[in-house]
């Protein structure tokens, strides 16, 4: 079964949107494998985001990823990686489609309520990140 690492957000957590996002995974059928609340370092920011480093954007998402909990987690289930990304909608808001957790929740390009993998490679990497092998049922 196919793994992926989602984060909901600060911005959601600020706006006590965390049930209505998980409603939208376990609506798709999506199983929760490891689940929890916490802070994002910036050590853990510049892992997690290290493609994204020297990026004009990178200073201000470390900022706001870093500066309130998030919740991370790991979902499973058939082509997760990229049916959780359809279900997350694009990346800026106003670009995602009507019914998307992004349209829904996000407040900005930046502060835009859930981060999922984009690959099994990244989802792999990701996942190792936040979690330990025996955090991690199913
Ligand atoms: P993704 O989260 O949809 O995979 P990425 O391109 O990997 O999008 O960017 C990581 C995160 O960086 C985004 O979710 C968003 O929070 C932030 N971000 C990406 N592009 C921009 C931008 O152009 N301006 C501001 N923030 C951005
Ligand atoms: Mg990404």
């Amino acid at each position: 079964m196919e793994r992926t690492l989602v984060l909901i957000k600060p911005d959601a957590i600020a706006n006590n949107h965390i049930g209505d996002i998980i409603k939208h995974y376990e609506g798709k059928g999506f199983k929760i494998a490891a689940m929890k609340l916490m802070k994002m370092t910036k050590e853990i920011a510049a892992k997690h985001y290290a493609e994204h480093i020297g990026k004009p954007f990178y200073n201000d998402l470390v900022e706001f990823m870093t500066a309130d909990p998030l919740v991370a987690m790991v979902l499973t289930g058939e082509n997760v990686i990229a049916r959780v990304r359809e279900v997350n909608g694009a990346t800026n808001p106003e670009k995602a489609a009507e019914g998307t957790i992004r349209k829904l929740y996000a407040d900005s390009v930046t502060k835009n309520a859930v981060h999922a993998s984009d690959s099994p490679e990244n989802a792999k990497r990701e996942i190792s990140i936040f979690f330990s092998e025996i955090e991690i049922v199913g």
